[in-house]
């Protein structure tokens, strides 16, 4: 096995149990009628063992509100009725009646009585990695590996790593259960991180094709991001509500940041992204106004950027990843980043508009009138009519707005055949491809001409099947495209002529990753 040694964190660990793999459900209140505190015995009796008493999650996943409703899929008591085929998760209809699993399912709806604590050492503990591997001189394979496509799978909880040339499969590694959002690569493109929504991060030799290790970062986590020097990675986290900066070296914890707005208020953190220019993380906050700064420079700036009070030591600890605190008119989550990482646009749940926020002023400068929830995670930029827009798509409406990014005004809304999910294109393609991933067409993946904004081609490659998500080899001269099924696959489209060349079975895989897009943040690519 290319994993390391198991430690004595064992209990948390990445022992390939996938149990209730598919703990995946329809929201909470179709589930949370029930008898919670007798829901409370039965769990103790039948399922702590794995899952822990305190539900935080021990070789079967967490099971608490803030990652149960994130996922999707079969309800949770037929879940717990008929375990998961191909995971460690048994059926329990014969062991406990209808009502005694909607107990169950009514005490896990339940949110923790008490936030756990989870600081620099209770991380620290959970860490099982390989002290004594050396990431390898060179690939261990022939292919270009600035080409490399990953695919994470997440059916069955693997990475296949891809040549993004011949599409042979290089290897697939097992990762942490619930993988969610973009891995993320070292700058030299020879290592990645892949962060799970119980908060585990697991590095990966890519050239060298093994596990390095894994840590918990956070009980409930939703994206990671690298600094700029690939030194820091900063872990978002619901719960508790704090930012973890991890050393990527080592992958110890380094710093625990609190999040609490300027007037004390606490807050999730939404996502953190890497601002590379800025050599900064910026964090969306869900809960307070404001948007957080975090330099990772070795020349930290000072005015107008302060310290995290509870760190104690000299200057060169206590002075490290100061913190800059812009207060914005409404909480916004979900952003979206200009080429040079200038203007930060974040979508206002509130108010159905997105706003424009110059980081270098720290201000609020416009406002985007953008209705139907975009998605701006994975929105897109190109040159267009002399001008540059961004091309985002709606999780409620089935369009895709196109900006222009000098006036802020919108150009077109283009009619899709549902509401989307993900948008990709490449410098050297001409089209964009948007996914319609909800709804009765969610077969269905537009490819959008980039110049006259007009669906060209609407693909169906697996009639009834739901596709999605996009990306492009290194080169754009192919796109891969999800068939977001169990039994799904990757397919891979000729990107000029728009015809099928392969197709890769894979348990449904999500999103895909090229190293050499991810790398150099190229145009057309998620960040
Ligand atoms: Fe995601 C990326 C937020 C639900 C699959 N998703 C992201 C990112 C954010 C985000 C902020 C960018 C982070 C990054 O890559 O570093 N996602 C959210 C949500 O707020 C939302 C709507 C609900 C939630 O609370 O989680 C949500 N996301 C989903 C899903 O249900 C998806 C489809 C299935 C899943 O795996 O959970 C899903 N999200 C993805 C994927 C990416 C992603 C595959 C990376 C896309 C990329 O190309 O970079």
């Amino acid at each position: 096995s290319d994993r390391p040694a198991p430690s004595s964190c064992q209990k948390y660990s990445f022992a390939g149990v996938m149990l209730i793999a598919t703990l995946a459900m329809a929201p909470l209140t179709a589930w949370a009628e029930g008898d919670a505190a007798h829901g409370r015995a039965l769990y103790d009796d039948h399922c702590a063992d794995c899952h822990m008493a305190s539900r935080l999650g021990g070789t079967g996943p967490a099971l608490i509100p803030q990652t149960l409703r994130r996922m999707y899929g079969p309800k949770l008591d037929t879940v717990i009725r008929d375990g998961r085929t191909a995971t460690q998760m048994p059926g329990f209809g014969e062991v406990l009646s209808d009502g005694d699993i909607t107990d169950i399912a009514a005490y896990l709806s339940q949110p923790l009585a008490e936030t756990p604590a989870w600081g620099m050492e209770e991380i620290l503990e959970t860490r099982a990695f390989r002290d004594d591997y050396t990431p390898a001189a060179n690939p261990v394979f022939d292919a270009d590996p600035m080409n490399v496509t990953l695919a994470v799978e997440i059916a069955d909880s693997h990475v296949s790593v891809l040549d993004g040339d011949s599409f042979a499969r290089l290897a697939r590694f097992e990762t942490p259960f619930a993988v969610h959002g973009g891995p993320k690569f070292s700058p030299d493109g020879r290592l990645v991180y892949v962060v799970s929504r119980d908060g585990w991060v697991q590095k990966y030799d890519l050239w060298g094709l093994t596990e390095m290790g894994r840590i918990r970062a956070g009980l409930n986590a939703r994206n990671i991001a690298i600094s700029k020097d690939g030194k820091w990675l900063a872990v978002a986290n619901y719960l508790p509500m704090t930012l973890t900066i991890l050393d990527a070296a080592t992958l110890r914890p380094e710093r625990v940041i609190e999040v609490r707005g300027r007037d004390g208020t606490p807050s999730r953190v939404s996502a953190v992204y890497q601002a590379p220019p800025r050599d900064s993380f910026v964090l969306a906050l869900k809960d307070i106004p404001e948007v957080w700064e975090i330099s990772t420079s070795e020349n930290p700036p000072h005015r107008g950027w302060v310290h995290d009070t509870r760190v104690e030591g000299p200057p060169e600890i206590t002075r490290k990843f100061p913190i800059r605190k812009i207060a914005v008119e409404h909480i916004l989550d979900d952003f979206f980043f200009d080429l040079d990482y200038e203007h930060l646009i974040g979508a206002s749940r509130e108010t159905e508009k997105a706003r424009v926020l110059d980081l270098v002023i720290g201000q609020e400068v416009a406002e985007i009138d953008l209705p139907g929830m975009p998605h701006l995670g994975s929105g897109i930029t190109w040159d267009w009519n002399g001008t540059r827009v961004m091309a985002t798509p709606h999780l409620k409406e089935g369009m895709i707005s196109v900006i222009d990014m000098t006036t802020w005004q919108t150009v077109k809304r283009i009619k899709t055949e549902g509401p989307g999910f993900f948008m990709r294109s490449h410098a050297n393609s001409r089209y964009a491809w948007a996914d319609v991933f909800f709804g009765p067409n969610r077969d269905v993946m537009h490819v959008i001409d980039k110049e006259t904004l007009e669906i060209v081609k609407t693909l169906r490659p697996a009639p009834g099947k739901t596709v999605a998500h996009t990306e492009f080899t290194r080169d754009g001269r192919h796109a891969l495209v999800s068939i977001w099924e169990d039994d799904g696959a990757v397919i891979v489209y000729d990107a000029d002529s728009l015809e099928e060349v392969t197709r890769l079975p894979m348990k449904k895989p999500s999103g895909k990753y090229n190293v050499w897009n991810k790398i150099t943040f190229a145009e057309g690519t998620s960040h």
